[in-house]
């Protein structure tokens, strides 16, 4: 089935925060940001912005009635600046004015005199002055110091990878709209309705059943709207809130740049010990997560960067510590694969930099020792392991072998371009770490003309869970899908809700809509089996026919529904769901945290051109373990989209931050992602059909973040092309690599700085 969503995006008529008819009366707000990385505010002068046209009010932190504080995990963060700055556009003030354009001209008019305090934007730097956002964690299997002496190898070394804009097509954005006694009503371009409410509800001095949050879908988010939407959803509430108006704020997006956190860069340093046969005997691993001036979601990200320090190879001493680093940027934040990424490109490095001291492919190594199933993650968990099957079927349709041979003949035949290739196995955990966070709900409505409408906490956010969500419906109910409408995510409607995010909103909020329909469906069959006068259990219902007996009635879906109806049968439901069987032990560090977890091989190859340093991706070719997919058509384009967001994260997208923390890559003009012309030439994905009994969604696997992953290969099959044509070229373990690095690699001595 193809996205529901895609008749009217392509018709530009879906609904985004900014297409939402705002209501007469409505008002403008923008924020006036920290010009400065830290420093104490020493005054503030607001008098001739105030005195601009249009300008209604401009709040200050001395305004906000509640508790000035937007903290999820650790309450660290104020929502406006009250004393201190830490971080390049932390908000200070809100202007509110008649007109978008009146708000924003009248931010020319602050003038702020801040005290500048020393400026820490390196995450080492931060370590060694012991800014910590929480004590550091360390996870640990078997015993790395006495596992050394068994290795014939041992290599140490260092890896950095940079950050990411979320370059969501929506930018961040907020609509506020008073309701009577005193309640509000909030349209959030969120991921997370309820961090907005509960946040709201906390600044504004409110209770939480004051505050609906409406999300119809976000133009992308992919991490950037789990924890950061909510400073926008509160700014406009609280304006809307003081001012009994309806207060909006779109940003723009230099404002969306400079303001908003991005995918954590990481420092780390690395030792890895092989023995004769190439099996990895120990790992130790220490991190340096950038988490920027506040906690947001840092402290649950570095979790996830552990859990994933040994991607999916078996590895029985481990030793893997991380500390999160308080800087001066913008509080970095969630980013599709949530750490796991940054983690796995450290044990991809120090196995590319075993295979150049042996002077073996790292297909070798890496091959050797893929998890089996049975085998124990550092955290304890076994693995039910696909990673071999991912790999041979990989190596049976693409022929590894062969092709390391095309590429090596390629570079023999000519020195003007370099061929490279890597393989990249993928292994990611599937579930909220924080188990709480693993639970979700459903409202199941059918209506007496037979038509069902669904509300869940998900929300669609271009991966299409609400066209997965339709499916669970027509696949229960055995309709026809134009039957069923899934409605706008609303905390009025449903509670409680975690953030679409971790990949697990399709099967959490599914398994909730299943739960439901299913209530509904028994309700039903009886009212069938007691009209046909046979037994519950002989009844069926196919193609919006009632079978009795495996015969079909005259009674249809429409006749069923409306005879429960008249029969005052409940055609309603509220699905509650949450997956058995995980747990975790922080103080141990040990336990069974994810549901299940998914695999997959990549198998990248570049072309780089010798001359200019310039290269392109000719091929990712990939076999990916879906389980068994609910949605071939969607589950493939996550899959592409991800290897394009990974490649970018790799090769090109490059966040610049100043010594005084100043962002100099705040638009697109200044930092580059990828377009059609970088996207890969050849994507294949091929799927690893596995039907086990999981915890997946009719047996569909999570897609939304392990994708990203396949990118890194990018990295590695690059280094491998310049290494083909300049073999002494010293790369560091740096990314992104962008072709003016590359360059740098192919000539200049070969040292890329
Ligand atoms: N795909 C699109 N088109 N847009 C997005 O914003 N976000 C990604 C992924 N795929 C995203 C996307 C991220 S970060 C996550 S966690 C998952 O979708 C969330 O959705 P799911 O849980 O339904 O997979
Ligand atoms: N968000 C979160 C996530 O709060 N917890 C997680 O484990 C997670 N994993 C991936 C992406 N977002
Ligand atoms: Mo995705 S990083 O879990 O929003």
């Amino acid at each position: 089935m193809k996205n529901i969503d895609s008749y009217t995006h392509v018709r530009g008529e879906s609904i985004y925060l900014d297409d939402i008819p705002v209501v007469n009366g409505t008002l403008y707000a923008a924020a006036y940001d920290s010009p400065v990385a830290h420093g104490k505010i020493i005054s503030l002068d607001i008098s001739a912005a105030a005195a601009m046209p249009g300008v209604v009010r401009i709040l200050t932190a001395a305004d906000i009635p509640g508790e000035n504080q937007i903290g999820g995990i650790i309450p660290d963060e104020e929502l406006l600046a009250a004393t201190y700055v830490h971080f390049c556009g932390m908000p200070i003030a809100l202007v509110i004015a008649e007109t978008d354009e009146a708000a924003r001209a009248a931010l020319k008019k602050i003038k702020v005199v801040i005290d500048p305090l020393p400026v820490i934007t390196d995450p080492r730097e931060a370590k060694e002055k012991n800014e910590l956002i929480i004590p550091p964690r360390t996870f640990l299997l078997g015993d790395t110091s006495t596992a050394w002496e068994q290795c014939d190898l041992i290599i140490e070394g260092r890896a950095d990878t940079n950050g990411q804009e979320h370059l969501y097509i929506e930018t961040q954005g907020a609509y506020a709209v008073p309701q009577e006694n005193g309640a509000l009503r909030i349209y959030s371009s969120t991921q997370g309705p309820t961090a907005v409410q509960r946040t709201a509800a906390r600044v504004l001095g409110l209770s939480m059943h004051h505050i609906e949050v409406d999300t119809t879908r976000l133009g992308g988010g992919f991490g950037g709207k789990e924890d950061q939407a909510t400073t926008w959803g509160v700014m406009v509430a609280l304006a809307a809130h003081l001012l009994k108006r309806p207060v909006k704020y779109c940003l723009h997006r230099m404002e969306d740049m400079r303001m908003t956190g991005k995918r954590h860069p990481y420092s780390a340093d690395f030792k890895i010990g092989l023995n004769k046969e190439l099996k990895i005997l120990a790992y130790e691993v220490t991190f340096y997560q950038n988490a920027g001036a506040a906690a947001d979601l840092s402290p649950a990200v570095m979790e996830r960067t552990l859990f994933h320090c040994t991607n999916s190879y078996f590895i029985p001493h481990v030793k893997a510590t991380a500390y999160s680093c308080k800087t001066n940027l913008p509080p970095n934040t969630a980013f599709r694969g949530f750490g796991g990424p940054q983690g796995m490109f450290v044990i991809e490095a120090a196995i590319a930099k075993a295979a150049e001291q042996l002077g073996v492919p790292a297909a070798t190594i890496q091959a050797k020792n893929l998890l089996q199933t049975g085998d124990a993650f550092p955290y304890g968990q076994l693995a039910d392991s696909e990673a071999n099957e991912c790999w041979q079927q990989a190596d049976a349709l693409f022929n590894i072998t062969a092709q390391q041979k095309a590429i090596t003949d390629f570079n023999a035949s000519t020195s003007s371009y370099k061929k490279g290739m890597a393989i990249m196995p993928i292994c990611f955990g599937i579930s909220f770490t924080k188990t709480l966070m693993n639970q979700a709900r459903a409202l199941v409505h059918v209506y007496t003309d037979g038509s069902v409408g669904i509300s869940t906490g998900a929300v669609e956010m271009g991966q299409g869970v609400n066209t997965k969500m339709l499916q669970v419906a027509e696949q229960i109910f055995s309709i026809a899908p134009s039957r069923i409408k899934i409605n706008s995510t609303n905390t009025y409607r449903i509670a409680n809700t975690s953030p679409t995010a971790a990949s697990a909103a399709a099967d959490l909020n599914g398994k909730a809509t299943e739960m439901a329909c299913h209530e509904i469906l028994l309700r039903l069959k009886e009212v069938a089996a007691a009209e046909l006068q046979v037994a519950p259990a002989s009844i069926e219902l196919k193609n919006e026919t009632v079978y009795a007996n495996g015969i079909a009635t005259s009674l249809d879906w429409k006749k069923l529904v409306l005879t429960a109806y008249v029969q005052r049968v409940n055609l309603s439901a509220h699905g509650h769901y949450t997956p058995a069987g995980i747990h975790y032990d922080a103080s141990i560090e040990k336990g069974h945290p994810f549901t299940y977890h998914v695999y997959g091989t990549s198998i990248t190859s570049v072309t780089i051109d010798c001359l200019r340093g310039t290269y392109t991706v000719d091929a990712v070719n990939v076999v990916h373990d879906f389980g068994r997919s609910m949605n071939t058509l969607l589950d493939t384009g996550q899959c592409e989209g991800g290897i394009v967001q990974g490649i970018g994260w790799m090769t090109m997208e490059e966040i610049v931050y100043d010594t005084a923390g100043k962002l100099r890559s705040n638009a697109l003009s200044t930092y580059k992602v990828p377009d059609i012309y970088s996207a890969p030439k050849h994507i294949t994905i091929h799927p690893l059909n596995t039907t086990k009994d999981n915890l997946a969604l009719l047996r569909s696997k999570a897609v939304g973040e392990p994708p990203l992953m396949y990118g890194i290969g990018a990295y590695f099959a690059l280094r491998n092309a310049v290494k083909a044509f300049n073999p002494t070229a010293d790369i560091p373990f740096a990314t992104p690599l962008t072709p003016e690095k590359v360059l740098m690699g192919l000539y200049d001595g070969g040292v890329i700085k």
